[in-house]
């Protein structure tokens, strides 16, 4: 299991101020996504993205995330896109599948929009697991992790947009 320092902090520095983010929250496993939501606003409240600026939508499962992250990247709307779900695999016989499909579905969602996705979905063996990774203020959430990677990442899609400095 990774520990602390195999994490990778986000700069100090982070501003999301007028940036819009999606956030796409499976309704499986409500129980902890509910906290990786929590986390992910967190992440977007320290970041300085406005309220307003989140666009919100929920899918059934983790299967239909990468469907959910298509449709804010390719409505113009958002700059990056949070994705919360949690695939455990003691209630779940085809957990594989499943997380798999999430995550390459993720991965090729970003790659071939442009648009930054970042991946806050669990994928663990049990409750346990996914409960020591979706904790309140100042505990470990990877929901808040990947609202400060969406924002970095933004950033990095904002600079090296043709046109951009960074792309002369
Ligand atoms: C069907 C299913 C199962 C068994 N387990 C999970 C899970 O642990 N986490 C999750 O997010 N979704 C699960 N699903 C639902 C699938 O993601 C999907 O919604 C359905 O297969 C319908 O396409």
């Amino acid at each position: 299991m990774a520990g602390d320092g195999a994490r990778a902090h986000a700069p100090s520095d982070l501003d999301g101020r007028g940036l819009r983010i999606g956030l796409v929250q499976a309704r499986w496993n409500a129980h902890v996504v509910d906290r990786l939501v929590e986390g992910a606003r967190r992440g977007l409240d320290a970041a300085g993205v406005a309220r307003d600026d989140v666009v919100a939508v929920s899918v059934p499962g983790s299967f239909e995330i990468p469907f959910g992250a298509r449709a804010l990247a390719t409505s113009g709307r958002v700059d990056a896109v949070i994705c919360v779900g949690a695939v455990i695999r003691g209630e779940t016989t085809h957990y594989d599948i499943v997380a798999g499909e999430c995550a390459s579905g993720v991965q090729q969602v970003q790659l071939t929009t442009g648009v930054p996705v970042a991946f806050g979905v669990l994928t663990t063996e049990d409750e346990a697991q996914a409960f020591a990774r979706c904790e309140g203020p100042g505990g470990h959430n990877v929901g808040e992790e990947a609202a400060l990677v969406a924002v970095e990442m933004a950033h990095l899609a904002q600079a090296h947009r043709p046109g951009s400095e960074a792309a002369r």
